[in-house]
């Protein structure tokens, strides 16, 4: 592990939004008066009806002393708002004119630039289309859109409204579209004709359709003309976007939302098979996406941000369009892929508008670095100040990469680590006041109390390593598990009772920095994407000809884990290499390309207890190649398998 260290220069310290010494005091502050300290934060937006002192934090995580399984959160509880309010309308004086979304498309000769005013009435227009529609408040609204501003547009539309929204990557299969639109009850989808990436279409509206047969609920989609492809068009159901805008009335009064009504649901994975719905509310998560999308990235009025995920991921909400909007900037949304037309793609984006804050994932830079530093060289990025990491652990080597080759040494990086489930970055360098250790996310955001504690549950102290939790609540936290809040209760605040589990291993040093390790629980990080193994194995496992299956992680030099899976296959059913592309292609279809396995080994057996439990210490080891470790196997009910999986091991 670097122990280098990276102090903040000198420069960047000078005009930082905080410093050292300034982190200090308001994180003590943070953490000593949480109400007070957040009611102060509240203030950056406007609010209808202010939250009272009394109710800016009403939290239980349960646990020992409270009343049995009473976990509720609540933040602001008695205050009225409305987020695209804060994100449009509050903005319309001072910034009118200020480009809002910077749109680079896929086609590098594709490009818009659209002004909060004009943002302001395309999404007043389309949430009296909504309204038309007969969408109302609470209602559940599935988007599955590529990234095009009419996503942020969506969004805005359904907060401005009440509406829940809840995104679908466009990179999900009809199947997990439809699953995700049931889970949640949506009569409506609003999707696309087709998405552009690398200059291959994707048929979204033909994904909608498919995952319509399994969703009959749906009443209404709506489709944007991205490409002018062909589809199919039910009348009555469907509409066309640019129709609906040019008859919606232009004037939209924002509706008054309660700080705890929902805002959004996203769908995350979990060790259980089934995707979560994460639930979001509305005035604690847009407080804390502002707040730390201002002070992690030291934001300006006259900053070009760009965050390359997609909104379909919570990066995508919180650091592409909540927070910045928020906060008036300028924020750039990008179509494409890193590699096309070529592989300095990002470099020519950040020179093209003079891009000064750039927020990216590992695997990115991992998969640039390996194209080589002549095709960054051709840039020149002068106009970039501040470098952003989020989604996985970022390896030393690529954070030097990142550093030296992409920021020409200038440039601080924040490794931002937070989840879907956080809402916001809780773990995190502020440029101004914090120095960097590559490969380590540094220090607690105001108000987060993180704790490594061991598998007992006792906090460790000092310098340690062990599991993450945080010992109390924030603003962006998610509330519930949509329609299951007993699931949220079990999955969050059961392992360690009355503190939220994170699920991610961590070790503190001894100058109190925070190193995450990974996931402790069966979820790996494909890509910076989480995915459950269960649902890998649940896809394999519908397979005709596949009787088991256990899906493990291992290491992949581009994409921090690749998907291992065994399989044993039923009867008489022939282990064949045509089998395993079909099994791939399969498992796309069923879940979508994020999820396609790197590797296949196809098992006669697997190790199990006697009880029937699939050892996955085992499984784990063989697919690192660290069979040499296997510890203890005596409890295994047929020790020969073990033997049979080594010699035909793939990652070799
Ligand atoms: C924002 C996001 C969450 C999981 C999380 C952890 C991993 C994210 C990280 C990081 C190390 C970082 N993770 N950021 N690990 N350093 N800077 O990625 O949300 O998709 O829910 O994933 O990603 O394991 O638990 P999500």
């Amino acid at each position: 592990m670097s122990q280098d260290i990276y102090p903040v220069p000198a420069g960047f310290a000078a005009g930082a939004r905080i410093d050292a010494s300034g982190y200090e005091a308001a994180y003590r502050r943070s953490l000593e008066d949480p109400a007070g300290f957040w009611a102060e934060a509240g203030r950056r937006l406007d609010w209808i009806t202010p939250y009272s002192p009394g109710a800016v934090k009403d939290v239980s995580f349960g646990g020992p002393g409270a009343a049995s399984g009473d976990v509720h959160i609540r933040w602001f509880h008695d205050g009225t708002l409305n987020v695209a309010a804060n994100c449009l309308d509050r903005h319309l004086g001072p910034r009118g004119d200020k480009v809002a979304i910077l749109w680079e498309g896929d086609n590098p000769a594709d490009s818009r630039a659209i002004t909060y005013r004009q943002l302001h009435a395309e999404v007043s227009r389309f949430a009296n289309a909504l309204l038309d529609l007969g969408v109302q408040k609470g209602d559940r609204v599935t988007i599955y859109l590529p990234m095009i501003p009419e996503a942020a547009v969506a969004m805005l539309a359904c907060a401005r409204i009440g509406a829940i929204h809840s995104i679908v990557f466009g990179g999900f299969s009809p199947d997990s579209l439809a699953g995700r639109i049931v889970d949640c009850g949506s009569k409506i989808v609003i999707t696309a004709d087709e998405g552009l990436r690398a200059g291959k279409t994707v048929p979204l509206k033909a994904n909608t359709d498919k995952a319509l047969d399994q969703a009959p609920g749906v009443e209404t989609v709506v489709v944007v003309r991205r490409t002018g492809g062909r589809i199919g068009f039910q009348d009555g159901r469907d509409h066309w976007y640019h129709d609906l805008i040019a008859k919606a009335d232009p004037v939209n009064e924002p509706a008054p939302q309660n700080a705890e009504d929902p805002l959004f649901i996203l769908y995350t994975s979990g060790s259980t098979g089934k995707p979560k719905g994460v639930l979001h509310t509305t005035g604690g998560y847009l407080v804390y996406a502002a707040m730390t999308h201002e002070y992690v990235f030291d934001v300006r009025d006259d900053d070009i941000y760009w965050c390359t995920a997609d909104v379909g991921w919570v990066t995508g909400h919180s650091y592409i369009v909540y927070g910045p909007l928020a906060n008036g900037a300028t924020t750039l949304m990008f179509e494409g892929v890193p590699t096309y037309p070529d592989a300095s793609r990002f470099w020519q984006v950040i020179d093209k508008y003079g891009v000064t804050i750039f927020y990216t994932a590992p695997t990115a830079i991992r998969s640039l670095m390996r194209e080589g530093e002549a095709l960054v060289k051709t840039t020149s990025r002068a106009s970039l100040r501040l470098l952003g990491s989020v989604g996985e652990p970022i390896n030393p080597e690529a954070w030097a990469w990142y550093h030296k080759v992409v920021g020409d040494e200038r440039c601080p990086i924040v490794d931002t680590w937070w989840q879907t489930e956080t809402g916001g970055i809780l773990i995190t360098p502020l440029p101004g006041a914090i120095a960097l250790k590559p490969g380590s996310a540094t220090l607690p955001f105001f108000g987060i109390a993180p704790q490594v504690v061991d598998a007992e549950g006792k906090v460790l102290e000092g310098a340690t390593e062990g599991n993450l939790v945080i010992a109390d609540s924030w603003p962006g936290q998610m509330r519930s598990v949509y329609g299951d809040h007993e699931r949220f209760v079990q999955t969050y605040f059961s392992t360690y009772p009355g503190k939220y589990f994170t699920g991610d291993g961590c070790r503190r040093d001894e100058d109190g920095y925070y190193w995450i390790t990974g996931r402790v629980d069966d979820v790996i990080n494909v890509s910076g994407h989480r995915m459950g193994t269960a649902e890998v194995e649940s896809a394999l496992v519908a397979h005709p000809k596949v009787a088991e299956a256990a899906v493990v992680g291992y290491p992949h030099d581009l994409k921090g884990q690749g998907i291992y899976a065994y399989v044993t296959l039923n009867a008489g059913e022939d282990p064949t290499d045509a089998l395993k592309k079909d099994l791939v292609a399969w498992v796309r279809r069923e879940i979508g390309p994020i999820a396609s396995p790197d590797l296949i080994q196809f098992a006669p057996g697997l190790p199990k207890t006697r009880s029937g439990k699939i050892m996955r210490r085992i499984l784990r080891k063989i697919a690192e190649n660290e069979f040499g470790a296997l510890g203890d196997t005596s409890t295994l009910a047929d020790p020969g398998v073990v033997t049979d999986l080594i010699e035909n091991r793939q990652n070799r």
